[in-house]
């Protein structure tokens, strides 16, 4: 009886101190904190209008979209617990989880995700994906939890597409217009109100970002609340800045990759490491406005191509962590609708030298800068514009400007912050002659009809080209349309072929996704495009600071990590609670024992 009553007592203390010890003593009641480095401000918080992925990212964090993805970018579940899509592409349904509530506490239902559609269909055109919403005939409100989106025209990506728009709150919206100011009013924090894991708190431009958990989140159930409790994002300029406030603990990680000369910087580093392994989403590209004199003309567009040595501009611009692109739906990325039918010509100087003879663009003053054909006064040359804070851009520029210098193309490299240059190609009218810089893929193709459809020739659109060709707005509708997967890669292959023959750009590399992380942050997810892609919903529920949560008792990861988290060095804390738990489990055991005698 004595010695029962002994092992209760042990058992009560021993509980009672395990959290303690499983907690670890530096950590307790601290909030765990995220720190995301940024390299330039979101500039737009409406979510309707992003202009870059950094603002997809900290958007991602605050709304909902209805379907979300696992680590082979299938859809998964998010918002929408099921769905049910047309075979023929005519209609896709989602159920609507019943326990969703937006940031204030009011319900989310179906209401509000058929508002959401019809609002940002009838948005300016400039909103983002417009133009697919714009094949919208009708959004049907089949029960308070059942929406149903006919089409006009099938839609083989239904279920990606209509599954990737922020759900918005009617109750905050209804009357006010999609481009009203008060969208973007950091100190207005009704208006960014959603429904997803993390509630906006408070920005700083320029400076900062705050989020907070939303412990409401109806992801609780289904997956789990984010481990992190504040998600900061922080503008540092200057990789260099990064990496030190990296390593002085200031910052997780950052947004985006390593530049190649600070890749061995962070390996070395004892606070950092690199996370790599997937592609990258980063597609670098050489684009041309086709309105330009010179750039009007295809030939000298294909002499460019041929002048084009990738390998040469990875070495350059990413010390070789990068991998050539070919075609505009790059093997790397899409091996399933790559198509080598559609690869762009291997460097060829000589080639492209000829290409430009042939077309009459001749040094005729040998200078060694080509003139136009019967115009000595015009010479083949242009500004290219790369973007400031990418030492990706900026690099592969110069090395691009070098190539086709030996085909009496000169290049005039402008260095331009996201500020000017993005308004200059997309804004309408574009003003620019050429640039090189990344475009982010998504998880399916529809890339190439956003570049390069007639119908995304407008403002704030993708086709920042101006291409309009009927062949390839065919090939692209046919790959839009297709509802089977043999139908799809032949019209993708159709589109890549065109895109060789048409040169509205030049797919160059993909980066290799280098991302450099503080070792104590684990338990990311790795997706093609990596840990911090804004289609990537999982990692900010996943990821944790071992130092704070030595031991994840909750439900792990349903997608652990492709890339072995960094191992953690022997934590005395965290064996102390094991060692307790054991011997609480033990004596558990043998107190079971002891009772059945
Ligand atoms: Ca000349």
């Amino acid at each position: 009886m004595f010695k029962r009553k002994l092992i209760v007592c042990i058992l009560i203390l021993l509980t009672a101190i395990a959290p303690y010890f499983l907690r670890g003593t530096s950590a307790q009641d601290q909030e765990m904190v995220f720190v995301m480095a940024y390299p330039s401000d979101i500039g737009e918080m409406n979510p309707l209008f992003p202009r870059s992925e950094r603002t997809n990212w900290f958007l991602i964090q605050i709304y909902d979209e209805l379907i979300a993805y696992d680590e082979q970018l299938k859809p998964i579940p998010w918002l929408a617990e099921s769905w049910e899509v047309d075979p023929n592409g005519k209609w896709v349904v989602f159920h609507i989880r019943k326990n969703a509530k937006w940031h204030d506490g009011q319900p989310l239902t179906g209401e509000d995700v058929k508002f959401t559609f019809e609002y940002w269909k009838n948005a300016p055109e400039d909103a983002s994906g417009w133009t697919i919403l714009q094949n919208i005939e009708s959004v049907e409100l089949v029960d308070d939890y059942t929406v149903r989106i006919n089409l006009k025209e099938p839609d083989g990506f239904a279920l990606e597409h209509y599954g990737g728009y922020y759900i918005l709150p009617k109750h905050i919206w209804e009357g006010y217009a999609a481009d009203d100011a008060r969208w973007d009013d950091p100190n207005d924090k009704e208006a960014h109100i959603g429904s997803g894991p993390f509630y906006y708190v408070e920005r700083v431009p320029d400076e900062y970002i705050v989020l907070k958990k939303f412990e409401d989140w109806w992801g609780k159930d289904v997956y789990q609340l984010p481990n992190v409790d504040v998600l900061r994002i922080e503008v540092i300029r200057g990789q260099a800045a990064r990496i030190l406030a990296m390593r002085e603990g200031k910052a997780a990680t950052e947004r985006y990759e390593l530049w190649g000369t600070d890749v061995n910087t962070v390996i070395e580093a004892p606070e950092t490491d690199v996370i790599t392994g997937v592609a990258s989403q980063w597609d670098y590209v050489l684009g041309f406005n086709l309105t330009i004199p010179g750039l009007d003309d295809v030939r000298v567009r294909r002499a460019i191509a041929y002048a084009i040595d990738r390998d040469e501009i990875v070495r350059i611009a990413r010390l070789g962590w990068g991998t050539p692109t070919w075609s505009v739906i790059p093997e790397a990325f899409y091996p399933l609708y790559y198509s080598e039918k559609g690869r762009f010509p291997e460097h060829d100087v000589d080639k492209a030298n000829q290409i430009l003879d042939e077309a009459g663009y001749l040094d005729v003053d040998g200078d060694g800068i080509r003139e136009f054909p019967g115009d000595p006064n015009k010479e083949l040359k242009f500004d290219m514009m790369v973007l400031s804070w990418d030492d990706i851009s900026v690099d592969a520029g110069a090395a691009i400007a070098q190539e086709l210098k030996k085909i009496g193309i000169e290049i005039e490299v402008a260095i331009t912050d996201d500020a000017v240059m993005y308004p200059a190609l997309y804004a309408l009218p574009r003003d620019y002659r050429m640039y090189e810089m990344s475009h982010g893929f998504g998880p399916v193709p529809d890339h190439v009809w956003y570049r390069m459809h007639s119908a995304n020739d407008i403002d704030w659109g993708d086709n920042c080209y101006g291409l309009h060709s009927e062949e390839m707005d065919r090939a692209l509708d046919e790959f839009m349309r297709a509802t089977s997967l043999e139908d799809r890669k032949r019209a993708a292959e159709k589109v890549q072929i065109l895109a060789t023959e048409l040169i509205p750009y030049i797919p160059l590399f993909l980066s290799d996704d280098t991302h450099a992380i503080r070792k104590e942050w684990v338990n990311y997810t790795m997706l093609p495009g990596g840990p911090f892609t804004s289609y990537n919903r999982l990692t900010m529920l996943y990821i944790y600071n071992v130092e704070m949560m030595p031991a994840v008792t909750e439900t792990p990861s349903p997608t652990p990590a492709a890339t072995p988290a960094p191992a953690p060095g022997v934590n005395w804390t965290l064996v102390g609670g094991l060692a307790i738990v054991a011997l609480i489990v033990g004596i558990g055991i043998g107190f079971v024992l002891t009772r059945k005698k």
